[in-house]
C-alpha cells in the first residue's frame, strides 16, 4: 500500500511508498537534545523566549525544553481528545503571530473514528511551561471519511498573520474520489482562514472568518477558504519570512516527491495533484479546476526516496556552506538534501535535487527539521524517538 503512513509496530510512513553523495564537503553529525520520546513529530523553538522549545508527540502531548532539557511536567496533554488511527494523531502546531503577549497556540489533531481534521487554540500560562486543556477554542474542523490516511501536517502563519492549513487528499491511494480537484470541499486544499473572526455564529466547531483577500471569492460555487488546489500529502511545509512565500512539500504517489515554492500574494495556484505528480502527468483522470497547473521547482525519484519531509531555508552559522539552502529529508529511505533556493520575479528556479548531503549515524524516520532559536537545524526522527541538532562534525 502506497503512500499511507503504514503503522509498522512503532513506526509509520507517512505517504507510503537510492542515495548519492554530498554535494558541499559538509560533514553533518547529529547531537542528540532529547531520546525515549514517544513518536515525536515537531520541535518547536518557542518565539521569544530563546531558551525554550517544544517537542510534539503524536499521541497528544506536548513536551517542555529548557536549554535543551526535558522537564518533568507536559506544556499539554491532550491524548484523551484525539484519534491516532491510520495517519491520525497530533500533527502539527503553530504560534500565534502576537504569541509573546496572548500566548495562543494553535494544535492540529485527528478526532474520532474518521480521524476528523481538527485545529483548536490554546492559551498557555504566563510561564510558557504549561497550558491547561480548558484553554481550548475551536477554530476549524473538516469531516475525513472515508479513508484514514493524507491528513496534512504541518500548519502555519504567513507573513500576512493569516492561518494557513494544507490538507492531504484524505487517501487512500491516487485521490479516487477526485476531492484535490474538487472545488466545493476542503480536502486537498490550501486554505487561508482568520482565527480571530467567526462567518459560522451557528456553528460551535468552525470559529474563523474568511480573508477578503482568498482568492477565488469571486466564483461563489469554490469553497471560500481554498487558497491553493492540487495538493497530495503536504505534510510538513513552512512560511519563508525572507523569501516572503511558502515552501511545500507534497508527498508522492509512486514515482516524484515534489516541493513547491509559492508567493505569500500568488494565491489561487493549482499545484496539479491527481493528474500531476511532480513535474509528470500521471494516468489518472480528471476533471480538473482549471487547466493550468503550477509545478513543483524540485523533485526527486522514488530510487532516492519515498515519502518527502518538508524543512525550512537553513540561515544559521554551524554550515556556511549549506546557507540559504532548503533542508528537506525523506522519511522512507532516509536521505537528506540542501536544496539552493533562489528566486526570478518572485519565483523559485527549476533546479535539479543535488547530490545527498550524508548525516554521520545516519537518520531514521525524520518527519520534521525545525530551526532552533539560533537558526540551527533539529531533526525529529519518529522511528529514533529523538530530536537531534544538527552539527558540524569532528574531523579526524
Ligand atoms: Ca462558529
Ligand atoms: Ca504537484
Amino acid at each position: 500500500m502506497k503512500k499511507s503512513l503504514l503503522v509498522l509496530g512503532p513506526v509509520l510512513l507517512f505517504g507510503c511508498g537510492g542515495s548519492g553523495s554530498t554535494t558541499t564537503g559538509t560533514t553533518v553529525a547529529k547531537q542528540v537534545i532529547a531520546s525515549g520520546l514517544n513518536q515525536p513529530m515537531q520541535y518547536k523553538a518557542v518565539p521569544g523566549q530563546p531558551t525554550l522549545a517544544y517537542v510534539v508527540e503524536r499521541g497528544g502531548v506536548i513536551k517542555v525544553l529548557v536549554n535543551d532539557a526535558i522537564q518533568a511536567t507536559n506544556l499539554i496533554n491532550i491524548s484523551t481528545l484525539l484519534s491516532t488511527a491510520g495517519e491520525g494523531g497530533l500533527l502539527g502546531m503553530a504560534f500565534d503571530p502576537s504569541f509573546a503577549t496572548n500566548r495562543y497556540i494553535y494544535l492540529h489533531f485527528s478526532t474520532g473514528v474518521d480521524v476528523d481534521t481538527t485545529i483548536v487554540r490554546y492559551t498557555i500560562n504566563p510561564t510558557f511551561l504549561t497550558a491547561s486543556t480548558g484553554s481550548s477554542q475551536p477554530i476549524l474542523k473538516i469531516s475525513q471519511a472515508p479513508h484514514d490516511n493524507h491528513k496534512g501536517g504541518s500548519i502555519n502563519f504567513g507573513g500576512d498573520n493569516l492561518l494557513y492549513v494544507a490538507m492531504g487528499d484524505g487517501g487512500s491511494g491516487n485521490d479516487p474520489l477526485n476531492r484535490s480537484q474538487d472545488k466545493t470541499t476542503l480536502i486537498g486544499k490550501m486554505l487561508r482562514i482568520n482565527p480571530t473572526g467567526d462567518d459560522y455564529p451557528t456553528d460551535s466547531d468552525n470559529n474563523y472568518s474568511i480573508p477578503a483577500g482568498n482568492p477565488f471569492l469571486s466564483d461563489t460555487t469554490v469553497r471560500p477558504e481554498i487558497w491553493a488546489f492540487g495538493l497530495r500529502n503536504p505534510f510538513r511545509w513552512n512560511y519563508d519570512s525572507v523569501l516572503g512565500g511558502f515552501l511545500i512539500a507534497d508527498v508522492g504517489q509512486d514515482a516524484y516527491e515534489e516541493v513547491s515554492y509559492v508567493g505569500l500574494a500568488s494565491g489561487g495556484r493549482n499545484f496539479g495533484w491527481r493528474v500531476r505528480e511532480g513535474k509528470h502527468a500521471t494516468t489518472n483522470s480528471g476533471p480538473t479546476f482549471g487547466s493550468a497547473f503550477a509545478d513543483p521547482f524540485v523533485e526527486y525519484g522514488h530510487s532516492q526516496g519515498r515519502s518527502i519531509t518538508g524543512g525550512f531555508v537553513y540561515r544559521g552559522t554551524a554550515f556556511p556552506g549549506l546557507s540559504g539552502r532548503y533542508l528537506v529529508a525523506d522519511f522512507v529511505l532516509d536521505g537528506f538534501w540542501a536544496v539552493p533556493v533562489t528566486l526570478s520575479g518572485g519565483e523559485a528556479n527549476s533546479v535539479l535535487i543535488p547530490s545527498q548531503t550524508p548525516i554521520s549515524g545516519g537518520l531514521n524516520g525524520v518527519v520534521s527539521i525545525d530551526p532552533d532559536a539560533n537558526g540551527e537545524a533539529v531533526v525529529t526522527e519518529l522511528s529514533a524517538g529523538t530530536v537531534s541538532r544538527l552539527v558540524p562534525a569532528l574531523t579526524p
